[in-house]
């Protein structure tokens, strides 16, 4: 009954912070778009190969708005999925499986349904089959007004490869569905093209391949390169559109794309050994958030996918009564960046801690001692209170926690 849900609020309440004021609002009533790049990693960021940025556009891009660069995925099995859900719930995907799969039939409060009260339409735009990651059936359990999926976009064969439709083209059929939609809208982009294995056609091949021992990651160097060039087009159409002055965009890497199996060939292209506090540095992902009143700036305050949704209700000045999230507003002073993967391994501002060893965040260092002892207890606990609301499926006695609030006054 409702009384489960007790153990999750007390911890919440217990770990929470105020978000930043001076940020509350400042994109009132605007529309949002969440645009998620595949498999993109923050190691290409401001990185050449052969003297070639990786990144040319995103490097410019990203001094026009907050971006944030200790920002980690925490994603486990359900990869892209797992990253929908942290966003949308702040909370955390599952240890084994994917929870769109497995608990696509629970009770949630998602982003969609609580913006849906401020009158916003929410939209998934994703050029694969419906049913991948059972999309179909989750958006729904999430409260998503629509879903563009491969149907709905123009996907021939001269525009797609691999795993299908082409970035640049996904880019310009969003935008072109966007501003139709009825504002203001909540709008998540998902990009497809890079993706294992990595592929692309000669002809958007726009640098050499790496020349590391694992291919996939040789691969991996012109597949982003293609990525960032689609990019590019996207957001120099979306400027020119209508839509650019009533929008904040928030571009973010979905999760890794190299994994561990390749940590030879990256340490060569790295120039240094990969060990466990370096592979858990390489979970950082980009997070570009763009809009008038957001200030330029590098942020390097520690923090993950489950932050998000704190922080964009709070840019938008929505007072988002679901009291089950994890997140804290990235913009927060009061955070102490604790973030924590699906691993049970943690980052906070000061240390890093990764399969029971400890390493000084800042200089990789191992840190003997008890340093990390308390943050690898939280990362436990909270990952078990976030499990219990899924497995339980306890948002479905949501309604009644402003009972229990009540009750324990
Ligand atoms: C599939 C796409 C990729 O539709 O989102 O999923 P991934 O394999 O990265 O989880």
């Amino acid at each position: 009954d409702s009384n489960e849900l007790v153990p999750a609020l007390n911890y919440i309440n217990e770990k929470d912070v105020d978000p930043n004021s001076e940020m509350t609002g400042v994109a009132e009533g605007k529309n949002v778009i969440l645009l998620s790049l595949e498999s993109t990693q923050t190691f290409v960021v401001d990185r050449e190969l052969n003297g070639k940025e990786l990144t040319p556009y995103f490097n410019d891009l990203k001094e026009e708005g907050a971006y944030f660069s200790n920002f980690y995925h925490q994603v486990k099995q359900g990869r892209t999925s797992d990253s929908e859900f942290l966003l949308d719930n702040s909370l955390y995907g599952l240890n084994r499986g994917a929870a769109f799969f497995t608990h696509a039939g629970n009770e949630y409060e998602a982003t969609p349904e609580v913006l849906g009260e401020e009158g916003y339409t929410s939209v998934n735009m994703h050029a694969n089959d419906q049913t991948f990651w059972n999309r179909n059936v989750m958006y729904d359990s999430l409260g998503y007004d629509e879903y563009y999926s491969k149907e709905d976009y123009d996907v021939t064969e001269d525009k797609s490869y691999g795993w299908g439709y082409l970035d640049e083209y996904f880019f310009s059929d969003s935008l072109d569905k966007m501003e139709e939609l009825e504002q203001p809208f909540y709008s998540k982009m998902i990009t497809l093209t890079n993706h294992y294995p990595f592929t692309l056609p000669e002809d958007k091949k726009l640098i050499e391949e790496g020349n590391t021992s694992s291919g996939t990651l040789n691969r991996y160097f012109q597949t982003i390169r293609y990525q960032d060039e689609a990019l590019k087009q996207f957001v120099e159409d979306f400027k020119r559109s209508d839509l650019y002055d009533d929008t904040v965009l928030i571009i973010y890497g979905d999760h890794f794309g190299i994994s561990e199996n390749h940590q030879e060939a990256m340490g060569e292209y790295l120039g240094k050994d990969i060990n466990d506090y370096e592979q858990f540095q390489l979970q950082r992902v980009p997070l570009l958030i763009l809009g008038e009143g957001i200030e330029p700036k590098e942020h390097e305050t520690v923090g993950g996918q489950i932050d998000l949704r704190p922080t964009i209700m709070n840019l938008l000045g929505v007072d988002d009564d679901n009291p089950v999230q994890f997140g804290h507003d990235l913009f927060s002073k009061d955070r102490n960046g604790m973030t924590i993967t699906r691993d049970g391994n943690f980052a906070n501002e000061d240390y890093v801690g990764v399969n029971e060893t400890c390493f000084d965040r800042e200089t990789g260092e191992k840190v003997v001692g008890e340093a990390c002892a308390e943050g690898f207890k939280q990362a436990q606990e909270e990952l078990e209170i976030s499990d219990s609301i899924v497995y339980g499926d306890l948002l479905r006695y949501l309604d009644e926690t402003e009972m229990i609030k009540q009750e324990r006054k």
